[in-house]
């Protein structure tokens, strides 16, 4: 298991490294995915069951960024996947200048899709143009439906809202229906899939987003 420290970028603009890093992207023909979420809400699991369901057709590699271990790029490597884990010096997002650095470290040959997962929080990695050419974000069940309501940025510049976790439903008291319209206030055009990575309910539907957006990446 490769385990990288990056630091912050000393760099003019993260926005102009971030477009330079999408077009170099697009010319390898690797489609970046920036994943985010608070801590624990479900990333790691999410990947992984979407990995086993689309590794016979997509090559999936995954950039693991943290503060600290390296559990979750083994739990990928050992999907057959490739992965690399980040230590991000105490920072609570990645940057673009150390997206680049990881992904370079980590290798792009033989990658159709390349997902970051984010450091966990729901306040910093909405704040950063990571290079990536899609943002999704992750809520899941037991966090509530208010957190549209107190941390807005990142379901404003998410293309995609997971709400993962859904086999907890009967446990907690969230309603889909009011989540979903505070979501659609901030973001009317976001996409949103209810899944659980448990039970794969879901997964489908956002499995078949991520394939057409591929298609379309690679056009
Ligand atoms: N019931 C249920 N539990 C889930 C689901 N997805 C993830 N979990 C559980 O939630 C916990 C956290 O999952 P992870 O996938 O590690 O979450 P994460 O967002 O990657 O966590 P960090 O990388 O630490 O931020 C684990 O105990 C998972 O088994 C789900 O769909 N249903
Ligand atoms: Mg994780």
């Amino acid at each position: 298991m490769k385990v990288i420290e990056l630091h912050k970028s000393v760099t003019e603009s993260n926005d102009k490294d971030a477009e330079v890093l999408r077009k170099e992207l697009k010319e390898k023909g690797v489609f970046l995915i920036n994943l985010m979420s608070s801590a624990g809400s479900g990333k790691t699991t999410f990947l992984s069951k979407t990995i086993l369901d689309l590794k016979e057709d997509y090559r999936i590699a995954v950039l693991e960024a943290d503060i600290d271990a390296s559990v979750d790029a083994e739990k990928i490597e050992s999907l057959g996947a490739k992965s690399i884990q980040v230590h991000t010096d105490g920072m609570c997002h990645m940057d673009a200048g150390m997206t680049r650095r990881g992904l370079e470290e980590m290798g792009l040959e033989e990658v159709d899709i390349a997902f970051l997962e984010n450091i966990g929080n729901l306040i910093c990695p909405a704040e950063y143009d990571t290079g990536a050419s899609k943002n999704v974000m992750i809520l899941s069940v037991p966090e509530g439906d208010d957190k549209p309501l107190k941390y807005p940025l990142m379901f404003q510049t998410s293309d995609v809202l997971v709400i993962t976790k859904m086999d907890t439903l009967p446990y907690f008291s969230f309603d889909l229906e009011k989540c979903t319209e505070r979501v659609q206030f901030l973001n009317p055009k976001i996409n949103i899939f209810p899944v659980s990575a448990k039970s794969g309910e879901g997964m489908k539907e956002w499995e078949e987003w991520l394939i057409e957006e591929t298609r379309k990446w690679k056009e």
